[in-house]
């Protein structure tokens, strides 16, 4: 027969073992890419107009992709990410920029 101790040390294990039942959805990362062509002060402008961040974080983004080739710039839901993504490439088609956003699997 078990004792108390071995009971919890069984919970403990069922806990960890055990999936949540509510399974959490997919998130995507939202990446921003480097080129030669757009304007640094046009890509902290969309940082700060599309993803909410402040102007510090948005150029050391910026500075990130321009060094790096590529950042992350956040993490959100298919819908969010989605959305984001698209008004970035539509700003930068109406500004006539080759700036290129895509989204990820996290
Ligand atoms: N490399 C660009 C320049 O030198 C700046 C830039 C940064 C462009 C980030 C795109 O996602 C980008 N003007």
């Amino acid at each position: 027969m078990m004792s108390g101790k071995d009971d919890h040390a069984d919970d403990t294990e069922l806990a960890l073992k055990t999936r949540p039942k509510t399974a959490r959805p997919p998130m995507y990362k939202v990446l921003l890419l480097n080129d030669d062509y757009t304007p640094m002060e046009f890509v902290t402008h969309i940082l700060e107009r599309i993803f909410s961040l402040s102007a510090a974080q948005s150029v050391e983004i910026m500075l990130t992709v321009h060094k790096k080739g590529l950042a992350v710039v956040g993490v959100f839901s298919h819908e969010v990410a989605e959305t984001k993504v698209a008004q970035v490439m539509d700003l930068a088609r109406q500004n006539q920029h080759p700036l290129q956003c895509t989204m990820e699997k996290e």
